[in-house]
């Protein structure tokens, strides 16, 4: 395989409602599109990186600037065998992880297609469809939240996350349990905060949830390992896992007893399978974490998930929930039961809506 042109378009794309975490609030997702061609193939991938530094150092300027400065020189014109020949030639990139897996994602797209066979035949997934749940803001009130809850399960979400942080996370989390006592349900503080703190959150342990994601800080396994201890609820690390040796660390140092698997996060899918299979061996549970993706990066979150050791259900939700208006023509929705098929046609399994994408797109550049 070969990359002979790379297209890069900057997005913003309007959410269908807020999304509001411990890092900020936000109306419109950012992202970055990379249109690869090469051997007669056009492949996608996406890079979901956002506009602020909120959830990692990332953004899209410096993912823009690293893929069109570093990345893509390293790779246009060259012969890739495979996505782990690609990461060998772009591994003298220190860290820029998200920038990394929307490159992988355009070749992991371009060998299905050439192959025709889905990315996720190729990773190899063996579900049709897989488990998943909603990721909720933090909302007005608790009063609000509840509502909003109750509406995602109206639809039939059947897992459900809340994002918490210090002064908003008792409160909302029992209101919530308190209306649904029967509900899986998780929390996710992105991180929000320290081991003194984290005192607050003890009080959780009461309320039979799946899991507490990453409460502390992103480079803290020390003090998650330390509040693990204090807690019978598993705790999940996001933000802290970038590799399988951080993985592997957390584990067996109990900072945490699931992991939520990014592709953007470990730098791309090779990796997050990596993640994987150490996991699975260990018989640590892993699912599938979201980034508000486009439908290109959410099929490729269909693919991820549908390999078997990911037994929680994913932040993998329908394209309503996100955007009125994606730039796929594949649009995504909840089966019954709060499943979603997995795409099975070649590549990635999405085509790209031309007309939705040049409205999204802020900014374009073509290398060479
Ligand atoms: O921490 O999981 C997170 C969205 C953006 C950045 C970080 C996170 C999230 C979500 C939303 O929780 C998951 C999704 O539905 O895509
Ligand atoms: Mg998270």
């Amino acid at each position: 395989m070969r990359f002979t042109r790379v297209n890069l378009y900057h997005l913003r794309m309007s959410l269908h409602a807020p999304f509001e975490t411990s890092f900020g609030r936000i109306r419109t997702r950012d992202a970055i599109l990379l249109e690869a061609m090469g051997d007669g193939i056009t492949a996608y991938g996406e890079c979901v990186a956002d506009r602020d530094p909120g959830f990692s150092y990332e953004t899209t300027t410096t993912a823009w600037h690293i893929l069109r400065d570093f990345l893509i020189p390293a790779v246009l014109d060259r012969e890739l065998v495979d996505a782990s020949d690609l990461q060998r030639r772009i591994a003298f990139v220190r860290g820029h992880p998200m920038a990394k897996a929307g490159l992988e994602m355009a070749l992991w797209d371009m060998q299905g297609k050439r192959e025709a066979r889905s990315v996720r035949r190729l990773l190899g997934g063996v579900r049709e469809a897989v488990e998943v749940g909603v990721s909720v803001g933090i909302q007005a009130s608790s009063q609000s939240l509840v509502g909003v809850v109750g509406d995602y399960i109206e639809q039939g979400y059947r897992r459900i996350k809340i994002k918490i942080k210090p002064g908003r996370d008792l409160a909302d989390t029992r209101a919530v349990r308190h209306a649904f006592p029967d509900l899986r349900l998780q929390v996710d503080a992105n991180s929000a905060y320290t081991l003194e703190t984290a005192a607050a959150l003890m009080a959780l342990d009461e309320l039979g949830l799946l899991l507490i994601e990453q409460p502390l800080a992103e480079d803290d396994l020390w003090d998650h390992s330390k509040l693990q201890a204090q807690l019978n609820t598993p705790l999940c690390l996001d933000e802290s896992i970038l590799t399988p040796r951080h993985a592997r660390q957390a584990l067996e140092m109990d900072a945490c007893r699931i992991i939520n698997v990014k592709t953007g996060r470990v730098g791309g899918l090779s990796q997050a399978v990596g993640i994987h299979n150490l996991c699975y061996q260990r018989k640590a549970p892993v699912w599938c974490g979201g980034m508000l993706e486009t439908g290109v990066g959410r099929a490729a979150n269909l693919a991820l998930a549908s390999l078997p050791g990911f037994s929680l259900p994913g932040d993998i939700s329908a394209t309503d929930r996100y955007y009125d208006e994606d730039i796929t023509h594949q649009r995504f929705t909840l089966n019954p039961g709060s499943s979603m098929d997995v795409p099975d046609e070649p590549g990635l399994g999405v085509s790209i809506d031309r007309k939705a994408l040049e409205k999204a797109t802020t900014a374009q550049l073509s290398l060479p």
